[in-house]
């Protein structure tokens, strides 16, 4: 049993502590209550009320502080929806601190974090608070676990400010004898992997309804995946790997298997791996609450498609829902998810979910080895498994199903009347025009918040991921009509197939690849518009990502507090654009100018504080979804009658230009240099 610190908010040497009343302590702190308060508090201390009442915390209490945790397990989801009812309803900011600083030292510290996250993404009082990164929280998440090792034995030994980061090699779960090894960078990019963690906590599907029943949540939950498909699908065809096969038969052996290398600091256990051709079983585990058979996914999955052939689903009652057009797909996301909105889930059950689960625990199904899960059970780790994507292209293959029963877009609708699109290109400098340059890069992450050692300071982890050159758009729109808005659509696929064959519209329509979507006022006449790959609304900013904005920041937050103010969810700017390869992957570049008038969406302006920079997969914070469209528009349906290539199906408002990926194999330095005085290894990359 660890034990635990008081509560830091500060990180690396920057130690701010709260002033805990002493009635907060827990008894086995109590009698070195002072002296561990003096012990840690270098600097600023924040005093913190004494609650009169505190509220019943004995359902989340329920789940001891060493135990995992999993947001997929719908008993532990419960709990943490408990906790944040109770954290939701404080009536003030101080209230609210002083209940978190009072359940930091009592609740499992995983289940704290959600839920405190949560809280403070939804709560208006907490807008201007910055959650520290999640992979600085818990870096035993994200990074391979020597790392730990070594980062302590360096903060023992060398004084804050000269110690050197500790590099994480760029392989370490596998080698290419495993041929899903070569995209392991995209499967364990801790971007992608706090991109995916953020989104869950935006879209929790268990909690009070109010921050559940979000705008458009089950469609998003669809068209976020889908996406991650997508993208997944051009990283394989950028390494001469086939598109990922759904995982279709439950009954038979799985050939891909997963070693993580990932310590839970908190159980104090390694994560558990998957060998090769593992099978699934029937889930019965007691201490989890969990148990649920094969067959009863197969049932799930029958009645959804049942449901989706007869266009209707059945509330309890008994009544038929409608599939519709506009609603349908939104429906079927909350119930194939499950989320707590969905419409019978007696009848539907929790197939996405319970699958993560069947997957986690297949290596104990009953419990008999008291292991814990493996990846899949987390979504801050989940991506990291090859069988993520499987499972993830068989759910979105049942959204497919939906989306093929609906008519394909007429001309009428995807045309934009007196609108035509010229040209559309790309430049980025130092490389030939229409090519996207791609390598690697290093980054660092601070260890320190997430890590007990002593004495305290940053230590940092250095990982390489993809980068690719920052480019710009330049797209040639011509108006005859009035001056109006357009929605700018952009997106990538790939021109080939696996077996270098062009591909039919109903395939390739499935690889595009969102990478931008902005609104632009049309003069009359011609336009040439400019837009920077930075700009786009799927990504969030490098230093986002990693949250290393703060190291430069004005100590009372002034100046260009905007900037600071973002919630996490979006996909990382570095992953923008799949790897490609040497010799140059052969893209299509697509854009479209709808018609900014119907894709108009009332209050989806954000209040221009926070949460709106990643809008295309993480919506907009207090605010509707902020595009009229299907999500995914206009790739998300079948094609019109006659069209079968991406030529045929393009309209007067639509272009394709032919783009390289071409990826060089070099690695670049950090571009966020590390606080002044950190040595750098010796082992100088460039
Ligand atoms: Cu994001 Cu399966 O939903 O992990």
């Amino acid at each position: 049993d660890r034990p635990t610190e008081p509560i830091f908010i500060g990180k690396g040497d920057d130690n701010v502590s709260f002033d805990i009343p002493p009635e907060y302590w827990i008894d086995r702190y109590k009698p070195i209550a002072s002296e561990i308060q003096n012990r840690f508090s270098g600097g600023k201390t924040v005093p913190i009320t004494k609650l009169k009442n505190i509220p019943d915390l004995s359902f989340p209490l329920s789940l001891s502080r060493n135990s995992p945790f999993s947001l997929f397990n719908p008993y532990h989801g419960k709990m943490a929806g408990k906790l944040i009812e109770i954290l939701m309803a404080t009536k003030s900011f101080d209230e609210l601190l002083s209940l978190a600083v009072y359940m930091r030292d009592r609740i499992n510290p995983y289940m704290f974090i959600y839920a405190l996250s949560v809280v403070v993404i939804h709560r208006p009082d907490t807008r201007n608070v910055e959650l520290p990164s999640h992979a600085e929280m818990f870096p035993s998440l994200y990074m391979d676990s020597s790392v730990f090792g070594r980062a302590r034995e360096e903060s023992a030994v060398v004084q804050s400010g000269s110690r050197t980061p500790i590099e994480i090699p760029h392989d370490y779960t596998a080698n290419n004898l495993d041929p899903e090894h070569k995209i392991s960078y995209f499967r364990e990019d801790i971007g992608i992997n706090l991109h995916h963690w953020h989104w869950h906590l935006v879209y929790p599907f268990e909690g009070p309804r109010n921050i559940v029943d979000k705008d458009r949540r089950g469609e998003l939950f669809y068209y976020m995946h889908q996406q991650v498909i997508a993208r997944y699908n051009m990283e394989r065809l950028s390494n001469d790997m086939n598109r990922v096969v759904r995982l279709t038969n439950w009954r038979d052996p799985i050939e891909e298997g997963y070693f993580p290398k990932l310590d839970n600091i908190l159980a104090n256990r390694v994560w558990p791996s998957r060998p090769v051709n593992s099978r699934f079983s029937n889930i019965n585990r007691e201490v989890d609450q969990i148990s649920f058979d094969i067959e009863d996914l197969e049932r799930w999955r029958d009645r959804i498609f049942n449901a989706i052939h007869a266009g209707f689903v059945l509330d309890p009652a008994g009544n038929q829902v409608r599939l519709t057009e506009n609603e349908g797909i939104d429906i079927l996301g909350n119930i194939i998810e499950a989320s707590i909105l969905s419409v019978n889930p007696f009848l539907y059950g929790s197939l996405h979910n319970n699958g993560h689960n069947a997957i986690s625990y297949i290596h104990d199904p009953d419990n008999r080895y008291l292991e814990n899960y493996g990846v899949m059970g987390d979504s801050a780790t989940a991506m990291r498994d090859p069988i993520f994507y499987r499972w993830h292209a068989y759910i979105d293959d049942i959204f497919t199903e939906f989306k093929s029963t609906l008519p394909g877009y007429t001309v009428q609708n995807l045309n934009f009347d007196n609108v035509k699109v010229q040209s559309v290109e790309i430049t980025a400098a130092g490389v030939p025009r229409n090519e996207l340059a791609t390598f690697w890069q290093q980054s660092d992450v601070d260890l320190s918040r997430g890590l007990d050692f002593l004495p305290r300071g940053s230590v940092f982890a250095r990982f390489t991921h993809l980068q690719h050159a920052p480019f710009s758009y330049k797209i040639v729109v011509e108006n005859n009509g009035n001056q109006r808005i357009g929605t700018i659509r952009l997106f990538i696929g790939p021109k080939f197939d696996e077996r270098g064959l062009g591909m039919l519209f109903r395939d390739q329509r499935k690889l595009f690849v969102e990478l931008d979507k902005f609104s632009y006022s049309l003069n009359r006449g011609k336009n040439e518009i400019i837009r920077q790959s930075l700009q786009s609304t799927v990504t969030i900013p490098h230093e986002v990502t990693y949250r290393n904005l703060d190291r430069n920041r004005p100590a009372d937050n002034t100046a260009g507090a905007e900037v600071f103010n973002f919630c996490g969810c979006g996909w990382p700017q570095n992953m923008l654009i799949p790897k490609g390869s040497a010799e140059g992957f052969q893209c299509q570049l697509f854009v479209m100018v709808s018609n900014g008038a119907n894709d108009r969406v009332e209050n989806s302006q954000s209040d221009g504080q926070t949460c709106d920079n990643a809008s295309s997969y993480c919506g907009v914070r207090n605010a509707r979804y902020p595009d009229a469209r299907a999500m995914g528009y206009p790739f998300d349906r079948i094609p019109r009658d006659g069209v079968a290539t991406l030529a045929n199906f393009l309209t007067p408002n639509m272009t394709v230009q032919d783009v390289r990926i071409r990826f060089t194999n070099r690695t670049v330095a950090p571009l966020q240099k590390t606080p002044a005085g950190t040595k750098q290894p010796s082992k100088q990359t460039t």
